[in-house]
């Protein structure tokens, strides 16, 4: 009888770059957040927003996931924050191996935090390892309210959700209930931070958040 053939993908090479990451970052004792939402949920935004305000708490780097261009890396390099870019090609998600070569070219020693924009894409990048911290969930009100429980693994995963545009709640048909509802379906416990980069609002709550967790 002719055999079958079994080809796997093999998450293992994966998971050692995710181990070496950890080992690094524990190294110079240096916390790394990997920030997770769909293309355009406002990741940056909420960066330039918070810049500020979070380097006068902690040294911080960030590596700007993206399929192609350098467009994220310039926004943060224009207001001073140390900023690589790490481009995927084609990959929908960042891999270890290449968040470890940004890693690597940072001054760790002279940093508490890291913060990885990961590719815009609300499920691939939360199956990948990239030896982080902790993951946080970024939503935006203009994406629907079911997200959560349509994509539930990146909620699952996540240690905190920032919900962000809500200035543009006024004008759309939105049901914040149901979305905080679905999220606690998802994930019972997780902290739920309700932002806008446009105003200002819910950024200096989140912050506080992102400094607790450097200081755990
Ligand atoms: N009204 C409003 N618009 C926002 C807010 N945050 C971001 N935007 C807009 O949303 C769009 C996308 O924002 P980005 O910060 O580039 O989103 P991103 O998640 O980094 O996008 P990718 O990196 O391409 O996945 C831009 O036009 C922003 O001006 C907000 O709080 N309120
Ligand atoms: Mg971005």
């Amino acid at each position: 009888m002719q055999e079958i053939r079994v080809y796997r993908e093999i998450h293992g090479v994966n998971e050692e770059w995710a181990e070496k990451n950890r080992l690094l970052l524990a190294e110079h004792n240096v916390v790394m957040l990997n920030i997770i939402g769909s293309p355009g949920s406002g990741k940056t935004s909420l960066l330039e927003a918070a810049s500020d305000r979070l380097s006068q708490s902690l040294k911080f780097a960030v590596l700007e996931g993206d399929v192609e261009t350098t467009r994220d890396a310039e926004r943060l390099h224009a207001l001073n924050v140390p900023v690589s870019q790490l481009i995927t090609g084609n990959a929908c998600h960042l891999n270890a191996k290449l968040v470890h070569a940004g890693l690597s070219d940072l001054d760790l020693e002279n940093l508490d935090l890291v913060i990885v924009e990961n590719v815009g894409n609300l499920l691939c990048p939360s199956q990948f390892d990239i030896g982080e911290t902790a993951k946080i969930a970024v939503l935006s009100v203009t994406e629907g309210e079911d997200k959560p429980i349509k994509y539930p693994l990146l909620f699952r995963e996540a240690s905190a959700v920032v919900l962000t545009k809500t200035d543009l709640l006024a004008y759309l048909p939105f049901n914040l209930d149901s979305c905080l509802g679905y999220i606690r379906q998802v994930n019972n416990e997780i902290p739920i931070f309700q932002v806008s980069a446009t105003t200002g609002a819910g950024v200096d709550e989140w912050l506080d958040w992102v400094v607790k967790m450097r200081k755990r």
